[in-house]
């Protein structure tokens, strides 16, 4: 018996919230993001702003030469979160196998529940009634035997729709739609498709396996059997997490290696920070860097033993960027860290008072103060620069 798998996605989330809590942004040109002043970029963009052409990730300044009438707002995290999980809960009531894809999608597997709520369709007009009588939300709906067709299909109903694809019709449906439609085909597949010739996903389907694993690796064969509308995957609560990430764009592109220095260690206490409430431990260590010509390099070191110590991420992250920077010294736009291959806290009790367990301790004191104070309470040495840079802002995290 084939499945049916919803995807439901909300419409313009960000600014459909601020939309909801004010009704005075409603049917406007909205925008979302953050850095008002400069370099920032749309988060979210409503659907009367996108007809102006207005994207996400797209810079602020360009959105505002391109509809000057729109009205940015630069968002609130903590109000969208909340909206998430209320979203979730409403989800969650309809069917035990969920799958959260962000704060505003997920699936939702409603295989063999026809007695209950009657076909899947009125099951989904349902779901979309409730996210909007009770959160005042739209959601879009693609309802299909693989969890690929039905991700396709919402996306393809927006806004505020609904599209069901038949058991049998998953090819068909998907043959016409252009090649960027499918999930995992990024601009890089699509350029390499399109000097072959490919622009419809039913192309994609037709060229033989070995072209593919040729040309994109195993991730090629995957694409090509999503391209047929073949995606076996369940719908499942997604696993613990793998890796813990900051990054930061700079104010200004800087070849200035104290400041960018300090910002690294500034994020790397935040992951150290995260790493801890979690009560892992890392192995690996990725710094990525953005150039000024938004070249993207990441480079990744793995440690003999797995550490949740700032300093020792932070030693990590240094070396990396020293490195990085005698490949290539060019000014940077963006740093980040990423610390992976988690693995729960295990200590022995024979390494108590070596100096790693004596910082280990140092910082679980400096989480607490944290957590009451805030995480500006206490800044540690490393970031000073900051302070000079930034003096009467925050910084901004993504
Ligand atoms: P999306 O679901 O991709 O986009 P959306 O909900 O704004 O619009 P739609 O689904 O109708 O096309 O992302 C959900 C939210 O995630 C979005 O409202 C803002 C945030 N987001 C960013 O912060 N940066 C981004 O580049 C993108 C794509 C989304
Ligand atoms: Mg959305």
């Amino acid at each position: 018996m084939p499945r049916q798998i919803l995807h439901i996605d909300l419409d313009a989330f960000f600014v459909s919230v601020e939309q909801a809590l004010n009704p005075e942004l409603r049917g406007k040109p909205v925008v979302v993001g953050g850095h008002q002043d400069s370099r920032g970029v749309v988060a979210c963009a409503s659907y009367e702003a996108r007809a102006f052409g207005l994207r996400a990730a797209m810079p602020i300044i360009t959105a505002q030469r391109l509809c000057p009438q729109a009205i940015f707002i630069s968002g609130n995290f903590a109000t969208y979160r909340e909206y998430s999980a209320r979203f979730m809960h409403i989800l969650a009531d309809f069917s035990p196998d969920m799958e959260p894809g962000g704060l505003d999608e997920a699936y939702l597997d409603l295989t063999g529940f026809e007695p209950l709520y009657g076909p899947v369709r009125d099951a989904s007009l349902r779901i979309k009634a409730r996210v909007k009588s009770e959160l005042g939300l739209t959601a879009s709906i693609g309802i299909a035997s693989a969890k690929v067709v039905a991700k396709v299909a919402s996306d393809l109903s927006k806004p505020d729709g609904l599209i069901e694809v038949a058991p049998g019709e998953e090819k068909a449906f998907l043959s016409p739609l252009p090649v960027k439609r499918l999930p995992g085909v990024g601009p890089k597949i699509q350029q390499t498709l399109k000097r072959f010739g490919i622009t419809t996903i039913g192309q994609l389907a037709e060229l033989p396996v070995p072209f593919m694993k040729k040309n994109f690796g195993v991730y090629g064969e995957v694409i090509h059997q999503y391209a047929s509308g073949i995606d076996e995957s369940k719908v499942e609560m997604p696993g613990p997490v793998k890796s813990i990430s900051r990054e930061m764009t700079l104010a200004e592109d800087t070849l200035d290696l104290r400041l960018l220095k300090a910002t690294l260690r500034y994020l790397t206490e935040r992951v150290g920070a995260d790493l801890r409430k979690q009560g892992k431990q890392a192995r690996c260590v990725t710094l990525k860097l953005r150039y000024a010509d938004f070249e993207t390099i990441t480079r990744s070191q793995t440690m003999k033993t797995p550490s949740e110590v700032d300093q020792v991420i932070f030693d990590a992250g240094v070396n990396l960027l020293e490195k990085a920077l005698a490949q290539r010294r060019f000014p940077v736009r963006l740093i980040g860290i990423r610390v992976s291959n988690l693995e729960s806290e295990a200590r022995q009790l024979d390494m108590l008072d070596n100096s790693a367990q004596r910082l280990a301790h140092l910082n679980k004191a400096i989480d607490k103060i944290r957590r009451k104070y805030g995480f500006r309470a206490i800044e540690t040495g490393r970031t000073l620069p900051l302070r000079e840079e930034f003096p009467s802002r925050t910084y901004i995290v993504e």
